[in-house]
């Protein structure tokens, strides 16, 4: 090649890596709005129940009312809608027909048509004439609906995703009834699904518009509430859902969440709702294909979905927890996380070599912030490929790795799906192309000019300099091969990693539309696109990912189509799988930024390319909270915002409100300044460290949280709804959260202020700090320097704390504590569960032990309640300190298991009734402590 032309091509690589890496990252900083919430120009009305036709087709009355729709040009959204269910939609044809031991019933439906049976309407096309309706109850609190073709397999519609459902005989017991409102042949088709108990109508589709069709599945639901919550993943300014025909797209995208009303990484089709009476129920959409849902005035929702069947589970709670159980018993629970995963966490894009990275922890430590995970971005690698270490920046990177493990610390380093296609050299992908890992075209004349006849690949542009191929992992060769990478990776390299923290698995791709030209077809261009495709995107599904015409599975049996929101699930499985195989016997963690409804079970979840605003910071509570609804509740946000440059008074009080994260960790973008609290050693830093401590003080009880979560399901971190969904004021809380039911945190989310303003739901209530009973509850203001954060413990619940240490390591050497807020019996209770923190399967194996604490007439029974294998050592720890906050009298005497204690084992405080006990509790035997 001549010099010049070589000179010239390098010249265009770099122009498109720079577009790469420019494009994602500088537009969204432009985009980033201000602060305010836009009010929407739709005013709320409950006698407005209009379904729209045909969204994004700035639809006029002509051709609105040609195309078969009523149009009313009055102020009121929609002006061009669908006509009601006397026209529209489909009628009983035939009779109800039991299922095996009454566990539901099919009905058979007919497209409706016109009086004179000629004509039929149709949106998009496609639709089929027979549907079948299932309904199958699972259990007394759970039961599934269904709508599929007539002749259609119903299982072969379903998402690739393995449910855990069983079914459980229903008892007199059971929740719910389902009504078919009219039953005659012939009449329109609703179905209603009431709540027994108080009669609540909690989904019904008597507003019309039943569409099914091949690519067009559409279906509304009266709500019996306006209090909604859930969906995702979108970035959300409320906790609560707005009311007036906002329609929220769901489908995974490798997309900044700077920007609103957009589709973000993962897809979550699930919504609760808070009935009058205080129950709540929570209805999940198994359908992996993009969809919008719109919130209806009435109150109610539409789902408009572009393929599968229309497959509703519905919970009814009546509890906010028990709805989030009910569905994890669906989809799955959530990994067990090891223990050092709760501790915090530090990352950067774009530290230079290793002594730059080793540098961030050094001053980490030096300041002595808690710090237990230490991560790598895609900086290690050599010119980005997975797989690769950059030898003159990172070459001694192994070493740093082992180095700082040595000191406790946990080291986890990121991969992409995408690999680079590069024959010689780079074996990764020559051995998964020999594999066949790869995802194919569907069709080979779907291929760009120029590509062999017998490469039939797909590629797109990520982060490597060359075009990359992207794994199917669906296949099992490819997660064979997957596991193969690591393990290789690791063992030559020596890099002993702890964590995998899976990126770019929408799967993203930076050139859709120039590099990768998708060809014009039915599943790129479908006929109804969603808001995904219009939405951020240029008119097709295919924006910023790959072509929906390329194949997926064993057998080449799915289109991107079908499959696209669950590459990250699928991804997120695979890693996970190959951890276990790679690191055996040790417990690790996957951090996915893709996630489906059951990506809990595999991975955790952090909330991508935030911004380091104020805005965003707030809502960053709305998202952890929403993806512990969706069973994910590892998660937490980048603390002190991935992109634009933070600033000291907004990251001191990120970090503050960071150390509640169920997943804590401080990451930034890298053409940003470095933002790990020890930047400013005497602010950012010193209230950083203070709040760490806290959250290592409580590891035990958030721990325990986790435990529970994975057991029997529901959230650790919750919104004040959960607990209290009777108050209508709590319902609308977004700006505070609580750990379990116990830990109320309210941080402070704007800029200048040195108190907050907080909702104290009326209960019994103590200040963490001073341990003193909050008088004043409901709307309230309290105190907040800028080194404080708001924490007030929950009267009646017993917290297992451990005193902190500079990372886990250290602190699970430290002896135990107790917190013991009274209730107004002056009775307390909760429990602990321990393990060694690390070990795979500990709680399968029995290697564990639950300790229970009950505070009841003046007596602390302490229990061993479950030890449930001989291999189990124990707790060498002790328990050495216990704090009773609300105790109202100094006690005469105190004794254990019936030997009266000395005065100097306790301390009464007359002032903030608060006693302190001191003494050597061996956490392996039972204790019974009496006060007199
Ligand atoms: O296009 O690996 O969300 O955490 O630092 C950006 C570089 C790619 C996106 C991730 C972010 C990570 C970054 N990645």
């Amino acid at each position: 090649m001549k010099k010049w032309t070589k000179i010239l091509i390098s010249v265009i690589l770099l122009a498109i890596v720079v577009t790469a890496i420019v494009l994602p990252i500088v537009l969204p900083v432009e985009n980033e709005p201000n602060t305010t919430t836009e009010a929407t120009t739709v005013a709320p009305n409950p006698t407005n129940n209009r379904i729209e036709c045909y969204p994004f087709q700035n639809m006029a009355k002509g051709n609105c009312t040609s195309a078969g729709c009523l149009w009313d040009s009055k102020n009121q959204h929609p002006n061009c809608y669908l006509p009601d269910s006397s026209v529209y939609g489909y009628e009983i044809n035939g009779t109800v027909t039991d299922l095996p031991n009454q566990m539901g019933f099919t009905l058979d439906l007919r497209r409706r048509r016109a009086a004179d049976d000629s004509t039929t309407f149709s949106l998009y096309g496609g639709d089929f004439d027979q549907v079948t309706f299932e309904v199958n109850y699972y259990s007394d609190s759970t039961l599934g609906l269904r709508f599929y073709p007539k002749d259609a397999n119903a299982s072969e519609l379903r998402p690739p995703v393995a449910l855990t459902l069983t079914e459980t005989p229903l008892t007199d017991n059971v929740h719910y009834e389902t009504r078919i409102v009219s039953s005659e042949n012939g009449e329109p088709f609703n179905v209603q699904i009431i709540r027994k108990s108080s009669q609540a109508v909690i989904f019904d589709t008597s507003l019309g518009g039943l569409t099914i069709a091949e690519q067009f599945l559409m279906i509304s639901t009266k709500l019996p509430t306006r209090y909604l919550y859930g969906f995702g993943e979108n970035t959300h300014d409320n906790l609560l859902h707005d009311m007036r025909y906002k329609m929220w797209p769901i489908f995974s995208r490798g997309q900044a969440p700077g920007m609103r009303d957009i589709n973000v990484y993962g897809a979550q089709p699930f919504y609760m709702a808070s009935e009058e009476d205080g129950s709540s129920h929570g209805v999940f959409l198994f359908n992996s294909h993009a969809m919008d849902v719109t919130t209806m005035p009435y109150p109610g929702l539409t789902f408009r979905a572009i393929g599968g069947m229309l497959e509703f589970f519905v919970f009814l709670g009546p509890e906010p927890e028990s709805v989030v159980k009910q569905y994890s018993d669906v989809i799955g629970k959530t990994f067990m996380p090891p223990y050092f995963a709760l501790g915090f966490q530090l990352s950067r894009w774009g530290y230079r070599n290793t002594s730059n990275l080793k540098d961030a922890v050094d001053r980490t430590r030096d300041l002595e912030i808690p710090h237990d995970v230490q991560y790598a971005d895609i900086d290690y690698m050599d010119a980005r490929k997975d797989f690769t270490i950059d030898p003159v920046n990172f070459g001694d990177l192994p070493a740093l790795v082992d180095e700082v493990k040595k000191d406790g610390l946990r080291f986890g380093i990121i991969l992409d799906p995408a690999i680079a296609h590069e024959r010689t050299g780079y074996l990764p992908f020559r051995r998964g192309d020999n594999n066949k890992v790869f995802v194919q075209w569907a069709n080979s004349s779907y291929k760009p000019e120029g590509q062999a006849a017998n490469d039939n690949n797909l590629y797109g542009r990520v982060w490597p300099i060359r075009e990359t191929a992207f794994p199917d992992f669906f296949k099992t060769k490819t997660k064979q091969w997957w596991t193969e990478e690591i393990r290789i990776f690791r063992e030559e390299q020596k890099l002993n990693f702890d964590i995998l923290w899976i990126d770019m698995n929408e799967p993203s791709n930076f050139l859709t539309g120039t590099l990768l030209q998708c060809p014009t077809n039915r599943w790129d261009d479908p006929p109804y696109g969603t808001m995904a495709a219009h939405v951020g995107a240029t008119g097709r599904l295919s924006e910023k990912t790959i072509c929906m015409a390329s194949n997926f599975g064993e057998n080449d049996e799915f289109l991107h189509y079908e499959v696209h929101s669950l590459y990250g699930y699928s991804h997120a499985m695979a890693t996970q799988s190959a951890l276990r195989q790679i690191l055996t016997g040790k417990r690790s963690m996957v951090l996915s930024r893709s996630t489906f409804a059951g990506s809990g079970k595999y991975a955790g979840h952090w909330l991508g390319d935030n911004y380091s605003t104020w805005n965003q910071m707030a809502n960053s509570i709305i998202g952890m909270i929403e993806f512990n609804m969706f069973n994910i509740p590892y998660v937490g946000p980048d603390i002190c915002g991935f992109n634009l440059n933070t600033e000291e008074e907004m990251c001191e009080r990120w970090m503050e409100l960071g150390a509640f994260y169920p997943f804590s960790r401080n990451h930034n973008s890298f053409i940003f300044k470095d933002q790990d609290p020890a930047q400013w050693p005497d602010t950012v830093a010193v209230s950083g460290r203070k709040a760490l401590n806290i959250r290592y003080r409580l590891l035990p009880y958030l721990y325990t949280l986790f435990y529970d979560s994975h057991t029997i399901g529901g959230t650790v971190v919750r919104p004040l709804y959960h607990e209290y969904p009777k108050d209508i004021s709590a319902r609308s809380i977004d700006k505070q959260f609580m750990w379990g039911p116990a830990l109320l945190i309210s941080p402070v989310l704007e800029q200048g202020k040195l108190s907050v303003d907080v909702y104290i739901p009326d209960d019994v209530w103590y200040d963490y700090y001073t341990g003193e009973r909050i008088e004043v509850l409901g709307k309230t203001n309290l105190s907040a320097p800028r080194d404080h954060i708001n924490l007030h413990l929950r009267g009646g619940y017993i917290l297992p704390a451990q005193k902190p240490a500079l990372n886990t390591m250290l602190s699970r050497q430290n002896n135990f504590e107790l917190l013991v807020p009274l209730n107004d019996q002056n009775s307390a209770s909760g429990k602990m569960f321990w393990d060694d923190g690390e070990s795979f399967n500990t709680i399968e194996d029995g290697l564990y032990q639950i300790n229970t604490f009950e505070l009841k007439a003046d007596t602390l029974t302490i229990k061993v309640e479950k030890v449930s294998n001989k291999s189990w050592s124990g707790i060498t720890q002790l328990l050495d300190t216990i704090q009773f906050m609300g105790w109202s009298k100094n006690p005469t005497s105190v004794a254990v298991n019936g030997v009266i204690l000395g005065k100097d084992s306790y301390s009464y405080n007359e002032t903030n009734q608060n006693l302190f006990l001191f003494y050597e509790f061996n956490m392996n035997d039972d204790f019974v402590v009496e006060f007199q």
